[in-house]
């Protein structure tokens, strides 16, 4: 069913619409920053900050691709909650309302009364993005909607896309921060077996155009379902020389272990879904996790679209185990279905036991074996 990928592909273009105008629209975006409370606050940041925006992009995904595929309804889950509170402590509930006016009304209320940044977002929110993208007609997917689920990232990397610098010099193709770093992440899951099956990731903020300030965006997409793998992008060749992508917070004695097999080819990012896009793109070999720093809604699009190219994304600590007792011919993937017992909040659906993401098989056995090598 390419129309439930078209639908994807076309939400996350919206989405990133959305998110454009909100960063480019300064006094609309002081407008949109409310602090983290409770238990859906990411431990790692001591201030993390949700966005109206990525309330906002959450909604829009959910009512656009929930419209086509009513099979689809309460099988869409995002990291955020669609409750905001504004500066006068009214607590409202964010939603895509049957008319652009309508939807103007309420974010009029939820924007304490400012009416041109309601009508600016309501336009952005019911304007019809139809794609013109030939590879995605000619597709055919027999991908059953009423078996799958959808995990939504509105926003990852929120930090970088409040804070972020426009322009940031890569090192070695690879952002170590930076606007760039925000990305959509929309990804489909079999409900039954958990496995990923279907990833678009979209980029905001890909490049500025140096004459209009404007920013140009792009998307990814892949497919691995029942042996068919299918991807706007091609796996990219093993290195001889390889690198890897790490959180600048990863643990020192992680980034010692890794240094026999990358030597000085260590790179640090922002952003869990930028990272793993580092390794979709060949700018990294692996990216490696060692902490449940991510949740299912950052790993899922990334993962799908690894498995399409002939990757895929392992539990570290999972791996580790299955590695050291000698059972390496199936490392354990990770999966999307079922939430982590006993936990509350956010934390029900982090990847606990970290991740390794990779694009080649022989390079996460490489990765595996220095490792449990380490002392
Ligand atoms: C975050 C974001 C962070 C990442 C963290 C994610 O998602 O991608 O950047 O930490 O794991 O959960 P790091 O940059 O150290 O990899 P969000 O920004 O959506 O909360
Ligand atoms: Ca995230």
């Amino acid at each position: 069913m390419a129309a439930l990928l078209k639908s994807l592909v076309e939400a996350s273009e919206k989405s990133a619409r959305i998110a454009q105008l909100c960063r480019q629209e300064e006094a609309l975006f002081q407008l949109l920053i409310e602090e983290k409370t409770g238990s859906d606050k990411n431990k790692k940041f001591i201030q993390d900050f949700k966005t109206l925006a990525d309330v906002l992009i959450q909604e829009v995904i959910k009512h656009d691709v929930g419209k086509e595929f009513p099979d689809l309804h309460g099988h869409i889950s995002g990291e955020e909650s669609n409750k905001f509170e504004n500066s006068l402590g009214e607590t409202l509930v964010v939603q895509v309302c049957a008319t652009q006016q309508d939807t103007a009304a309420l974010l009029y209320k939820i924007l304490d009364r400012n009416q041109p940044a309601a009508e600016l977002l309501a336009a952005a929110i019911h304007q019809e993005v139809t794609l013109e993208d030939p590879a995605l007609e000619a597709l055919v997917l027999p991908i059953p909607a009423e078996r799958v689920a959808i995990w939504i990232d509105p926003i990852d990397s929120t930090n970088q896309y409040i804070r972020g610098q426009a322009n940031v010099v890569p090192i070695d193709g690879i952002c170590p921060s930076g606007l760039c770093s925000a990305l959509v992440l929309i990804g489909v899951y079999e409900r039954s077996s958990g496995d990923p099956i279907l990833g678009v990731i979209n980029e905001p903020f890909f490049q500025e155009d140096p004459f209009t300030h404007r920013w140009l965006g792009r998307y990814h997409w892949g497919v691995s379902y029942q042996g068919t793998r299918l991807s706007s992008l091609s796996q990219p060749p093993l290195r001889p020389d390889p690198s890897v992508v790490l959180s600048s917070s990863e643990k020192p004695e992680i980034q010692r272990a890794l240094r026999p097999l990358y030597g000085e080819r260590l790179h640090f990012a922002s952003g869990a879904g930028y990272k793993m896009l580092c390794v979709i793109l060949g700018l990294a070999d692996a990216y490696v996790l060692s902490e449940g720093s991510t949740f299912k809604w950052d790993s899922c699009a990334p993962h799908a679209i690894l498995r399409a190219l002939g990757g895929g994304m392992v539990n570290l600590g999972a791996a580790l185990q299955a590695w050291r007792t000698g059972q390496r011919g199936h490392l354990p993937e990770l999966t999307y279905n079922q939430p982590v017992g006993g936990a509350v909040g956010a934390e029900r659906w982090a990847n606990q036991g970290g991740l390794v993401a990779f694009a080649h098989r022989e390079h996460l056995e490489l990765v595996m074996a220095t490792l449990a090598a380490a002392p």
